[in-house]
């Protein structure tokens, strides 16, 4: 341990301990900017100065560590003049057009102007070029209120591996952009969302879908359909000063049906079905894979009912729900992409079933409706924008708002949503099982398989008490885990002691050492579920800031107690998939789901 005195207090921490850290730990707050915790220490804006004693120079606290003897004073009147001054140099340099920015009142300049009583910037002069970079259908870049903090940088880099934000220029020429400069929208970034989210300011943010949904639902010759992710439900009432992990789902459906949206469903219950199809999908991989290797016959596949493939799949297969993680894998590995799930991502199933198959059940002309999601993602607004995701001319979805930009809306119209009693989701397109809620967590996607496809194959349920399985749940950044078939129905009796293994990531990073091996050759998975930012969507770019560990555990357990409290736990106990079948799609994989559910990634 390490002794120091901080304002005359006497304290110990643990070697290594920053002095803002020490501070922070022992109740002493000292004001920062661009420090965030676990994240990004870099000093580059040098709010968080402090006095050491025997040192000349102020010392900027996140980036000094704590050494044994030292005197602090955070909070000195050369302290306090040099932060004002500070403060009122990045001001000089900052638009004063608070009251029209998104951020307004959530603003962390805002927040620091008033921690420290700055009313006034003495200085004026020259300003940095600023430029609105809106190429991309996710993110926007507006120069002018970045104050080069390099929080997105850190995140692009060293968090999610994509290394596409990076500073250029010097003086008043500095700028955070792409490489070559080139705008946002022709660039590599996957849209995943994780620099807005730790932005302090309103220099990144989602593009706008507030004003077209706002006009599709003024729009009396529009019906508008509306489905909310599952990760949305555990972090929406932060946007409401509730408790992270909060689960609001009535009140999120009340809301909705409160902003005039003229059907609420679920995205959980495309989970569900997404669940029979990739379960599918991976049962039909799996078993072609042994009859190319020799390993069974013609009949034995026809014993499973399944059909034979002309050539060998690509194994391990590997989960498509995640829009970033796809938009990453199509620049980093494009000779793998035939490991990607041919399913589309569940809003994308949701959105083209409404038009198809209830635009018929409630006679509207599939042009007149119009389909959003609410989503924790960014990269979802770039998703439906994808030549990919069209059917019969139509987009499958037409807009997507975060969950930031629905606590925005709800705030709009007036809603006191703390207060609101609990609606429901309509059905069928409503209902869902708690495999489906665990969608958004990391490893949720993968359990929610094996809970299915372990059953289809054993006719029993997964051997794991209360069908949690254990190795998937958590925030580390790879899970493995593996499971051996006891016991098959007599169709797969040929899968009797087979070992699967299987894995999960979340973050870019993790998917670039599973992919590795796989373009390697040592891949020893069948199925890999890989989403595209730290923790799953439960820390998607959309979703109210800021998501630290602490909160993404508390939304993660959110998700999981929503899971045990549902009666239906597994996606092919859901009664409402099985009527779709038989009343539309006929069969998993079959013609219908062929052209409405499944894609091809070929970029
Ligand atoms: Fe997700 Fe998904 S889980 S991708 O994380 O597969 O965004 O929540 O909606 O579509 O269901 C996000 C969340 C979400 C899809 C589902």
């Amino acid at each position: 341990m390490i002794n120091l005195t901080i304002n005359g207090k006497a304290l110990a921490v643990p070697d290594g301990t920053t002095i803002l850290e020490a501070a922070k730990d022992n109740g002493i707050n000292i004001p920062h900017l661009c420090y965030l915790k676990d994240v990004h220490q870099s000093g580059a804006c040098r709010m968080c100065v402090v006095e050491v004693e025997g040192m000349k120079n102020l010392q900027a606290s996140c980036i000094s560590q704590a050494k044994e003897g030292m005197v602090i004073h955070t909070n000195t009147g050369r302290v306090r003049n040099a932060r004002k001054v500070l403060f009122e140099l990045l001001m000089s340099d900052h638009p004063k057009d608070c009251l029209i920015c998104s951020r307004n009142n959530h603003c962390e300049i805002q927040d620091l102007g008033e921690q420290i009583q700055v009313q006034n910037s003495r200085f004026e002069g020259s300003k940095s070029k600023s430029s609105l970079d809106n190429s991309s259908w996710a993110i926007e870049k507006d120069d002018s209120k970045c104050i080069l903090c390099k929080r997105c940088v850190t995140v692009c880099n060293e968090i999610q591996g994509v290394g596409i934000l990076n500073t250029q220029n010097r003086g008043f020429e500095a700028t955070v952009a792409g490489g070559l400069d080139l705008p946002l929208g022709e660039t590599v970034c996957t849209n995943c969302g994780q620099c807005v989210t730790v932005c302090p300011t309103g220099a990144l943010k989602e593009r706008d879908a507030i004003t077209p949904v706002w006009d599709a639902i003024m729009d009396p010759k529009k019906v508008v359909v509306v489905q909310t992710a599952p990760a949305v439900r555990v972090a929406l009432g932060e946007e409401f000063d509730m408790e992270p992990g909060s689960n609001v789902t009535g009140k999120m459906a009340k809301a909705l049906e409160e902003l005039g949206f003229d059907h609420v469903f679920d995205t959980n219950f495309a989970a569900d079905l997404t669940i029979i199809e990739e379960g599918t999908e991976l049962l039909v991989r799996l078993v072609n894979h042994l009859f190319h290797q020799g390993a069974i016959d013609e009949e034995a596949v026809k014993k499973t009912g399944l059909p034979l493939l002309a050539e060998p799949p690509a194994l391990p297969m590997i989960t498509s729900c995640s829009p970033g993680w796809i938009k990453y894998a199509e620049h980093a590995f494009p000779q793998q992409l035939e490991h990607l799930s041919t399913c589309k991502s569940p809003h994308m199933m949701l959105g083209a079933l409404i038009k198809t198959y209830y635009a018929s059940v409630i006679k509207v002309r599939p042009e007149d409706l119009y389909v959003v999601s609410i989503m924790p993602c960014t990269a979802k607004k770039y998703e439906i924008k994808r030549p990919e995701m069209v059917n019969d001319d139509l987009p499958n979805v037409d807009a997507v708002l975060t969950t930031r930009e629905l606590g925005k809306m709800i705030k709009d119209a007036g809603i006191d949503f703390v207060a609101l009693e609990e609606g429901e989701f309509e059905n069928p397109l409503g209902l869902s099982s708690g495999a489906a809620d665990i969608f958004g967590v990391t490893g949720g996607v993968m359990e929610a398989a094996l809970r299915t496809v372990y059953e289809l194959v054993t006719g029993r349920e997964i051997p794991f008490e209360k069908l949690r399985v254990e190795p998937m749940k958590g925030l580390d950044r790879i899970k493995v885990a593996s499971l051996t078939i006891e016991d098959p129905l007599e169709a797969f009796e040929f899968l009797q002691g087979v070992p699967v293994s299987i894995a999960s990531t979340s973050g870019l990073v993790g998917a670039t050492m599973l992919l590795d091996e796989i373009q390697q050759g040592t891949s020893p998975h069948l199925f890999i579920e890989v989403m595209g930012c730290p923790g799953g969507c439960i820390s998607g770019g959309g979703q109210p800031r800021m998501t630290t560990d602490e909160i993404r555990q508390k939304r993660m357990e959110g998700l999981y107690r929503e899971d045990e409290k549902k009666v239906l736990r597994k996606s092919h106990e859901n009664p409402f998939i099985e009527q779709i079948y038989s009343n539309f799609l006929e069969k998993p994989l079959g013609h219908r789901s062929h052209e409405l559910l499944h894609t091809n990634y070929t970029m």
